[in-house]
């Protein structure tokens, strides 16, 4: 039977052997390679602790730090100490600050094709442009799959991006995944992986083949897939990993839930406009609006590639004086061959800040822009206030956009750009060489036996959460809208990321920007219910977004429809995923009525069931048809009340 790439890593990696499930169904596949960052990974790791392994059971576990390095006190300095001890004593390796990105770090050093990666943070899926199947995850899952357990997911659907032509000008990877993310939306990517292929694949290098896969997180899928071809090789050639390369494409009549047609050739320059990466327009019809920031970088765009096509723009010229520009490299190695190739100098004589090789502003981490701010960035997200200014308006354009506009002080039609590819390209590639000194490698078992882990005094042990109970009287602590991100439930930030580690004062921001005070009502009224839209749940892959209500007594989230990875976050801690099975009735229940739950035990122990039960509205007397998403596995998970507690009962770790 002829298959997809996803398809094939899929099928090798069945855990347990056997065949695929057919699509929609649940599968579990084994993990390869693992990725946390220093944001996601300390509860991953405190998790992993409990487990009572000597070592990692995976090929590869690397943790990185690359999200907290703005030190302002001990705190974050103390989770980079505590992650570092916990990698020496358990077989990890360890990318230590200013190493860089973790996806950008992962695709030059450790990325291979055909393999499996899970990680801990939710652009994980940029592996996929080197043919791997690379999925984003809780850190609770990825505890397990560092422990040797499989992961469980739903057999994806298989959506085809079918792509011919070739990018033209000053157009870029990112306007491809721009255009497929005005024609999908956030939402158009749940439950299924987008595979390329067609003539115009062979046109892209792996570094915009990694734009492409990392934003495919923000249409909502499960992860995004190239084949393994020439251009794998010649990137891992280059990297001096060539011997991993292996050809992996799909076989002829691989069969696609949908095919979508991308012609490289038509496409022009274009921006996700204020406060949704779907909310996506053309340049020409912004151009001429004032701009305040230029940030370049994050683990979408800041590939050598990616450098060189902004010294090509800036050369010679000088930020526009009413423009902050920023970058930062996404790793150190990229940062270094910039320097070699005299891009970086291009940089600072233009006028551009050098920020450090880390997530920095893409995650609210310093260089925020001014109150009211047109903000260009070649980020991924640019959700509300998530740049650390609440008013800003965030554009995310291509490095192309944002190098005219950083010159030009307005946003200029790119399109009208006469450039030629690939810029310096093939001097800086001959120019890339390894950077590995910030690499820790595994310690050997013996020598790592003796570490002793730094446990600094922010870092508290995780809330186990207390099994769900049989009926209840909850209130709706808040009604949201569509597409509630993550960062909506639980912010990042300067101010907030230091208490990864310490969830009493973590839960603290719960719901901050769109509920203040909600942590106060929460526990006086002893816990009770979320109640969201469509899609509850998108964006980042951070568990504490399900963590911190669940210590605040969240005890199920009614919503029109889940994110995948806040589902199963969900899950692990315990709170019920429900959905509503007539829209109508999310018109109707509103915050602050008391609705009543009874037969929760039946349902979870019900393991086939459709699901479907019945809740009461107290205030009114009305009944409502919820059904709750988890499979066989997923109720017993919830019967147990979350994932550690059902691992304790399951294998008695
Ligand atoms: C993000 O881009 O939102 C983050 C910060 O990288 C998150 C992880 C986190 O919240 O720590 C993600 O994408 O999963
Ligand atoms: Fe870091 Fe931003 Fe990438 Fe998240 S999206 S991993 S914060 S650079």
């Amino acid at each position: 039977m002829p298959n997809t790439v996803t398809e094939k890593i899929m099928l090798a990696h069945v855990a347990g052997g056997g065949g695929l499930p057919p699509r929609g169904q649940p599968v579990a596949i084994s993990i390869d390679q693992t990725l946390t960052q220093d944001a996601t990974g300390t509860i991953a790791y405190l998790q992993f602790e409990t487990m009572g392994l000597v070592r990692v059971r995976t090929k590869l576990s690397v943790s990185y730090i690359d999200h907290n390095t703005l030190q302002d006190d001990y705190k974050n300095q103390d989770d980079h100490r505590y992650l570092q001890s916990v990698a020496a004593k358990y077989g990890i390796w360890f990318s230590r600050a200013g190493n860089g990105i973790c996806h950008q770090v992962h695709l030059e050093r450790f990325g291979e094709p055909g393999k499996t990666l899970l990680g801990s943070d939710s652009h994980t899926p940029t592996g996929g442009a080197l043919g791997m199947l690379a999925i984003g995850a809780g850190g609770l899952d990825v505890a397990v799959a560092m422990a040797g357990g499989a992961f469980s997911l739903l057999v994806p659907k298989i959506y085809g991006v079918r792509l011919s032509g070739e990018l033209r000008g000053a157009v870029s990877a990112k306007d491809l995944i721009l255009e497929l993310l005005r024609r999908e939306t956030v939402k158009g990517g749940v439950g299924a992986v987008y595979e390329y292929f067609g003539p115009g694949v062979a046109t892209l290098s792996v570094p915009q083949r990694a734009t492409i896969a990392n934003m495919g997180a923000e249409l909502g899928a499960s992860s995004s897939v190239f084949p393994s071809d020439e251009r794998t090789k010649a990137f891992l050639e280059s990297r001096g990993r060539g011997g991993l390369w292996l050809e992996l494409k799909a076989d002829e009549g691989a069969v696609y839930d949908r095919i979508i047609d991308i012609d490289l050739s038509a496409l022009t320059p274009l921006a996700a406009c204020p406060h949704s990466p779907d909310n996506v327009k053309a340049v020409s019809e912004l151009a001429g609006l004032p701009v305040d920031q230029v940030a370049i970088g994050s683990c979408t765009n800041s590939s050598l590639d990616d450098l060189a096509a902004v010294a090509e723009i800036v050369r010679g010229k000088t930020v526009h004086p009413r423009v902050s520009a920023g970058i930062a490299c996404g790793s150190r190695t990229t940062l270094l061959a910039a320097s070699k190739a005299g891009i970086l100098s291009e940089l600072i004589r233009a006028g551009f800040r050098i920020l450090e090789s880390a997530c920095g502003p893409c995650i609210g981490m310093g260089f925020a822009p001014k109150s009211g701010a047109v903000s260009l960035r070649t980020f991924n997200r640019n959700f509300k206030g998530r740049s650390g200014a609440a008013d800003a308006g965030v554009y995310l354009v291509s490095p192309e956009t944002a190098a005219a506009a950083a010159i030009a002080g307005v946003i200029h039609d790119t399109a009208t750009l006469e450039l030629e590819r690939p810029y310096t390209l093939p001097f800086v590639e001959s120019s890339v060489q390894f950077a590995d000194d910030m690499l820790i490698p595994p310690l050997p078992l013996d020598r790592a036996r003796h570490v002793a882990i730094e446990r600094g005094p922010n870092i508290k042990p995780c809330p186990v959460p207390q099994p769900v109970s049989d009926s209840a009287s909850l209130a709706v602590l808040f009604k949201g809208a569509d597409n509630i991100t993550t960062d909506d439930i639980m912010p990042a930030g300067a101010k907030v990321l230091p208490f990864r580690s310490n969830i009493p004062e973590i839960a603290k921001f719960v719901f901050a920007p769109l509920c203040p005070g909600f942590s106060q009502k929460a526990q006086e009224a002893g816990g009770g219910v979320i109640v969201g839209g469509s899609n509850y749940g998108q964006g980042s892959s951070r568990e504490h977004a399900a963590l911190a209500p669940m210590y605040l007594g969240v005890k199920a989230v009614l919503a029109k429809s889940f994110a995948r990875i806040h589902q199963a976050n969900l899950i692990n801690y315990g709170i019920l995923p429900l959905t509503f099975t007539h829209p109508e009735d999310y018109q109707a229940l509103q915050q602050d009525e008391m609705i009543e739950f009874s037969g929760i035990h039946q349902l979870l122990d019900g393991l086939t069931g459709s699901g479907i039960f019945e809740i009461t509205n107290k205030t009114n007397g009305k009944k409502i048809k919820l059904k709750l998403e988890a499979d066989g596995r997923d109720r017993k998970i919830l019967r147990a009340g979350g994932m550690i507690p059902w691992l304790r009962r399951e294998e008695g770790v």
